[in-house]
């Protein structure tokens, strides 16, 4: 675990399985359809319950770089925000993983959520390369917790596996 503090608020990384935060929201790795079978998507709704699957089935088509909440079943935290991030290959990969952030920054926003999770988007079945996706996450949130005035307090980064984390520890040591 690592953590600074920007504009008096806390930027972290850690270890571990998203659905077990308890965060105000997590963020899911999501395809347009958010459809969730694999991944953090599968395990979410595996251990949420399938209110989560039927929620997002109302919402149904979300743009690759956009974001959609819904309720969070049987989680411990309150919302999950879908997020769409690219896949790797199909082009300009960086700016709409930036934009898959930034609009669940803002959802996140809209709910005045205190605190946020993450996973490394697009960076498991998606098949971004973990640097890139570190990179663009850690660089994102640190610009966003600079020039913005907002409800989130703390923003983290839960990664499932050390290999991962130590990609967001390289990009974390720069801010
Ligand atoms: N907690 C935290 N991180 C996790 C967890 C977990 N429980 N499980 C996996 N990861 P992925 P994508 C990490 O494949 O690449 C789904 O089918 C994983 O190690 O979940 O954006 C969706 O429905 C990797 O670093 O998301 C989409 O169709 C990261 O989370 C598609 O996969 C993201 O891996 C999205 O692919």
């Amino acid at each position: 675990m690592d953590e600074k503090k920007i504009n008096n608020k806390i930027m972290r990384i850690i270890v571990g399985d998203i659905t077990e935060r308890n965060t105000d929201a997590i963020v899911n790795a999501a395809n347009n359809y958010l459809k969730h079978g694999g991944g953090v998507a599968g395990a979410i709704v595996r251990k949420g319950g399938y209110i989560i699957q039927e929620e997002s089935d109302r919402i149904g088509f979300v743009p690759t770089g956009s974001a959609a909440i819904t309720s969070a079943g049987s989680l411990k935290t309150k919302y999950v925000i879908h997020a769409v991030g690219p896949k790797w290959g199909e082009g300009d990969e960086e700016n709409k993983l930036k934009s898959a952030v930034l609009s669940s920054l803002r959802k996140a926003e809209e709910y005045q959520l205190k605190s946020i999770s993450f996973p490394a988007i697009s960076s498991g079945i998606y098949g971004c390369p973990k640097s890139m996706v570190a990179k663009i996450l850690v660089t994102t949130v640190a610009e966003y917790l600079k020039s913005q005035s907002t409800s989130l307090e703390t923003i983290e980064f839960c990664l499932f596996d050390e290999e991962t984390y130590r990609y967001f520890k390289q990009e974390f040591d720069k801010i």
